[in-house]
Formats: structure tokens, sequence, C-alpha cells
């Protein structure tokens, strides 16, 4: 029988409270600014990847979601695997020069490759970010790579930039790096999830559709047509990832939750600035922030905030302590349309409906 090596891993999904949008290089990925967010529990978003390897398999084969997809179609793919193929076959190079017996020519042989989400597919939850976080584990696992996870986070940057925060838990700066080859633009733990267990994130599926534009296209949209986003880069992030940072390590929430709120906002204007505007967020994402700024504003003090990716989803960070209140009132003023039914309001007494 042939033989076959497996990997397994989960990896999670990422929320910015700075936002990544344009790149400087988009063939390598290389961002215009740094960002930094926050990982979410695996216990509901995650991406579950395996991957085997055997010298039996014909060619490399890819099913996302139990569909099967072509491998070739995406260049991000290849590049992400091919990336993690050399560092293997260097691995293999080194041993065999130790002459250490028995050295396992993986970086040769096909791999299949089956990745699940449970979650919606590009929805704007950063789904791209956990499915490459999780190839990239797994192949690093299959391929045993000495590379520590910052190293392994610039490959899974080039199968999608957000990708590299997800390859740590906690709070997480994607640093934008200066240099051309993209050696130093990779993700580092700013710090772990044990930091601060009180903050929690609540997530709104306003639209579990497809987004009209990706971030793909619409940020490099934004590069080329937006005057805002020059100033944005140049003064206003800098200054915010020091902020933010700050802001983690006292877990000052009032300063983590106006930042966050401000940096969701400028990002979405920067959107609307872009030429022909991008607009991610809808009414049912406006009226989420007007609730939030209403209920801060009732309990006197910054107790949630919002922020959107490329979608109208709102995820909104609180205190373990106020969450329970947020939940309530945005359950009571967003009912789902299976509450607003007439069973639910009337709970059927006589047994008519
Ligand atoms: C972020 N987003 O920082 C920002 C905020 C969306 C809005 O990272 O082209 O899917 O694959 O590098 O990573 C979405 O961008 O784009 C994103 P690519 P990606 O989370």
């Amino acid at each position: 029988m042939d033989a076959v090596f497996e990997a397994t891993v989960t990896a999670p999904v990422n929320i910015a409270v700075i936002k990544y949008w344009g790149k400087r290089d988009a063939a390598l990925i290389l961002p215009t600014n740094s960002s930094l967010s926050v990982t979410l529990s695996q216990d509901h978003l995650r991406t579950r990847t395996s991957i085997r390897a055997s010298p039996a398999f014909v060619t490399d084969r890819l099913w996302l979601n139990g569909e099967e997809e072509a491998v070739s179609a995406s260049k991000r793919l290849v590049n992400a695997i091919t990336t993690a193929r050399s560092l293997r076959a260097e691995l293999e190079r080194r041993q065999r020069q130790q002459q250490q017996g028995n050295v396992v020519p993986l970086s040769e042989w096909p791999l299949h490759i089956c990745s699940e989400n449970n979650f919606p597919t590009a929805a704007g939850l950063a789904s791209s970010a956990s499915g490459y976080a999780a190839l990239v584990s797994a192949l690093g696992a299959l391929f045993e790579l000495p590379q520590s996870a910052s190293e392994l986070s610039r490959v899974a940057r080039v199968g999608s930039g957000s990708a590299c925060r997800s390859m740590f838990g906690g709070f997480v700066a994607w640093q934008a790096g200066a240099a051309d080859d993209g050696s130093d633009s990779l993700a580092v733990q700013v710090a772990g999830h044990q930091h601060w267990p009180e903050l929690q994130a609540l997530i709104l599926v306003v639209s579990d559709q497809k987004k009209k534009i990706s971030s793909t296209t619409g940020m490099q949209t934004t590069v080329e047509t937006s005057e805002l986003f020059a100033e944005r880069v140049r003064t206003v992030v800098p200054k915010r990832m020091a902020a933010m940072q700050r802001a983690i390590a006292d877990r000052d929430f009032a300063s983590f939750a106006k930042i966050t709120m401000q940096d969701s906002n400028q990002f979405h204007a920067v959107c609307l600035d872009t030429y022909p505007p991008i607009a991610y967020m809808n009414d049912a994402s406006r009226s989420i922030a007007d609730l939030v700024h209403a209920f801060n504003t009732a309990l006197g003090r910054p107790a949630a905030a919002y922020t959107y990716d490329a979608g109208p989803n709102a995820v909104i960070y609180a205190l373990e302590g106020d969450m329970r209140d947020l939940v309530e009132l945005v359950t009571y003023c967003f009912p789902r349309p299976e509450d607003t039914t007439p069973e639910a309001f009337y709970p059927d007494p006589f047994g008519l409906l």
C-alpha cells in the first residue's frame, strides 16, 4: 500500500479593529498600512482543513465545503501551496545533507485538501482569512516545518492578506513592513486571548449573500481613486495602531471602543470616496450603528463598539457584563422574521393556528 501522510487543523476568524484596505504590491499581497485584529473563538466560527499527501495521488485536489474546486483556478492557492512546498523541500535538503535516514519526499507528492467552514463563505465574515490560515497551518503540520507562526503568516499572507492575522489567537497586528520582497510583512501577537477574557463579540448577520464587490477588487480601486485614502494611510493609521495597542495593553475598553468605531467608519468613508463608490453597509447596518451609539449614550459610557468589514454584517464588541443587555436590546429592536410571525406574538392558546 502507498504511504499516506495526513494533518488536520482548525483556524479561527479574525475581525479587524484597525482595517487593512489597500495593497502596495498586489502579487505579494503587501498592504499599504498595518492593521490589527481580534481573533474570535473557534467554538462558533472556524475553518477545519485536512490535507493528505501520497505518492499514489495523481494531482493536487481541493474540496471546499464539500464541492471540488480546481486548484489551478486560484493563483493564490497555487502560490500558498508552492511556497509551503519550497519550505518543505529546503527542510528535506537539509535532512539529506545531515544524512538523516528515511527522509520522506513530501514536497514531491500531490496533495488532497479538504476544507470546511462552519459559517457562510464570502458573507463579509472573513472566510478567506480562516481558510488560508487553516491551509497554511495544516501544510506546516503535515510538512513538519520548523518555521514559527509569524514566519508561516507570510505564507498565509500570499493566499489572502487578512489570513496572516488568523495564525494567532488573541490580539494580532499585521505589520505592513517596508521590504519589497515582503520578508517583514507578517503577523505578530500583541496579546494572547487570556489577556482580556471579558471582551466578547456579537455577530449580527444582516445578510449572508455573497458581497457585490470583492475586497481584492474594491481595495485596489480605492488605492487608485480615493484622495482620503492617502491621508488615512499616511497620518491616521500609524497613530491609531499605537493607540489601539495601548488600549489593549491597558484593557481600556473606552479607548478600544472609540478607535474601533472610528476606524470602521473611516474605512467605509474611504470606500464611499472610491470612484465609482463602494457601499458595503446598508440601512440595517446603519441602524445597528445608531443603536450602539444610543446604548452608549443611555449608559453614559462607551459600553459597545461596532465594526463592519466588506459587507453589511455587524460585529459588536462589548465586555461580558454589558453583553446580555446589548443582546436584549438588539433582539428587541431587530426581531428575527421567525419571531414576528403570529405564532410568536400569540402563542396560539386555542390551538387554532
Ligand atoms: C480587514 N478586510 O482588515 C479588512 C477590513 C475587509 C475590510 O482584510 O485581497 O480578503 O485577499 O488580501 O484579506 C479583506 O481583505 O483581501 C479584509 P486580499 P482580504 O480585515
